[in-house]
C-alpha cells in the first residue's frame, strides 16, 4: 500500500482513538481520525461523537483549524458522502483544503458509501484499505456486522471453572473468577451497547449488570436487557436507577436482537445463563466468545453452556481462538465461531 510510515503510524493512532469511543456512538460506527500537516506533523485528531454529533473527521478538522490546508486526513472508515444527521464529511474535507485521504475500511452502507470517489473527483488523492483488517476486526467490528446482518454483534461472556462449570452442585457461585477477571469483564461492559440476560439469572443471582470501575460506576452504562417471557421479574438490583433497563417478553434470540437493533443497539454482551446461551448458540447468534477460566475443578454443577441442539461431534460449534491471556489466576480466551468468520468474509 502506498502510504508513508508517518501515515501508517497515524492510522494506528486513529485506530486507538476509535477504541476510546466504543459503546458510545451506536447506532453510528466508532471511528478515529487524524490530520497530518504536509510535514507529517499532527495537526488534529478526533473520534466519533455520540450519535447525531460530529463524525471523527469533523472533530479532527476542527482541532486542526487552518493547519488542515494541504493536509493528509487518516481515517479508519471511508469518509461519508451523504447528509444524514450531519453533513457529508467529503465536503468538509474538501472545504478545509485536505489534499490526501488515507482510510482503512470502505463504508458498506448504501446511503453513506462512495466517499472515496467523490473525493477523487474533487482532486483529492485517496488511498483506501490501509490497515483494513485491524480496523474491521477492531472498534468497527460490531457496527460492520450489524450493517451486514441487520442484527447486533453478540459477544457471549462467561466465567467458569476449568471443567466448564458456572456454579457448584449446591448453587454457590461467588466468585468463580478472580478479581482481575471481574475487573476486565467490567471494562468489557463499558464498551458495549447492551447486556442481555435471562430472567433465571436475575432471579438466581440478582445481578446489577452495570459497568463498574473499582467501586465507581463507569460514565457509560449499557442498556440492561432481561429476556423474561413468563413475566417473572418484578424487582431486583437490575431495576435500580444506575442504568436503563428493558424487559422483553420473548426468549427467541432473533426477536430480541431485532428489537435491540431497532433501538440502535449494535453490540450486545450476552451474560447468561446457560439456557439462554444455548439458545443463542443454537440460533448462530453468537459472534464472539469471551471465557474466563478459573483454575478450579468442581466435577458437578451447571455448565456454562446449556442445550444448544448439538447431538453429535460433527455438529459441534467450531471456534477460532483469537487470543489467550491471563487475568489474575485465570485464563482468558477470546474466540469466534466459524460462522461468524464466514459472515465477515462475505
Ligand atoms: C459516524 N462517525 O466518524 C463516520 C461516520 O447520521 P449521520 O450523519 O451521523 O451519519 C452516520 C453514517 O456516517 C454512518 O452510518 C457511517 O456510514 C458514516 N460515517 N459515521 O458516526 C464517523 N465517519
Ligand atoms: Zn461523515
Amino acid at each position: 500500500m502506498a502510504v508513508t510510515d508517518t501515515e501508517l503510524a497515524a492510522m494506528h493512532r486513529a485506530l486507538a482513538l476509535a477504541e476510546t469511543v466504543r459503546g458510545r456512538t451506536s447506532p453510528n460506527p466508532a471511528v478515529g481520525a487524524v490530520v497530518l500537516t504536509p510535514a507529517g506533523e499532527l495537526a488534529g485528531e478526533g473520534a466519533t461523537a455520540p450519535a447525531g454529533g460530529p463524525h471523527a473527521e469533523i472533530r479532527a478538522l476542527a482541532e486542526a483549524g487552518d493547519e488542515a490546508r494541504d493536509s493528509t486526513a487518516v481515517v479508519t472508515l471511508e469518509p461519508c458522502a451523504h447528509t444524514g444527521r450531519t453533513g457529508p464529511c467529503t465536503e468538509a474535507l474538501r472545504a478545509a483544503g485536505v489534499a490526501r485521504v488515507v482510510y482503512a475500511v470502505d463504508d458498506p452502507t448504501p446511503a453513506a458509501a462512495g466517499g472515496a470517489s467523490v473525493l477523487r473527483e474533487a482532486g483529492v488523492d485517496v488511498v483506501g484499505g490501509v490497515e483494513e483488517h485491524a480496523a474491521a476486526s477492531g472498534a468497527l467490528r460490531p457496527w460492520l456486522h450489524a450493517v451486514r446482518t441487520g442484527r447486533p454483534f453478540v459477544t457471549w461472556k462467561f466465567a467458569a471453572t476449568l471443567d466448564g462449570r458456572v456454579a457448584a452442585a449446591d448453587s454457590t457461585s461467588r466468585w468463580i473468577s478472580s478479581a482481575p477477571s471481574r475487573a476486565d469483564a467490567h471494562l468489557l461492559r463499558a464498551t458495549v451497547d447492551a447486556i442481555v440476560v435471562g430472567s433465571g439469572t436475575v432471579l438466581a443471582d440478582d445481578p446489577q449488570l452495570t459497568a463498574r470501575l473499582g467501586e465507581t460506576l463507569a460514565d457509560q452504562q449499557p442498556l440492561r436487557v432481561v429476556l423474561d417471557r413468563r413475566h417473572r421479574v418484578h424487582d431486583g438490583r437490575v431495576l435500580d436507577s444506575a442504568a436503563e433497563t428493558l424487559i422483553l417478553d420473548t426468549a427467541v434470540p432473533r426477536f430480541a436482537l431485532k428489537a435491540l437493533f431497532d433501538r440502535g443497539v449494535r453490540h450486545v454482551l450476552l451474560e447468561g445463563g446457560p439456557t439462554l446461551a444455548g439458545a443463542f448458540l443454537e440460533d448462530h447468534c453468537v459472534d464472539e466468545v469471551v471465557a474466563y477460566l478459573a483454575p478450579l475443578l468442581l466435577g458437578a454443577g451447571p455448565n456454562a453452556l446449556g442445550e444448544a441442539g448439538i447431538g453429535t461431534l460433527v455438529d459441534a460449534a467450531v471456534l477460532e481462538v483469537e487470543s489467550v491471556s491471563r487475568t489474575g489466576n485465570d485464563v482468558k480466551v477470546v474466540a469466534r465461531p466459524r460462522w461468524a468468520e464466514q459472515a465477515t468474509e462475505e
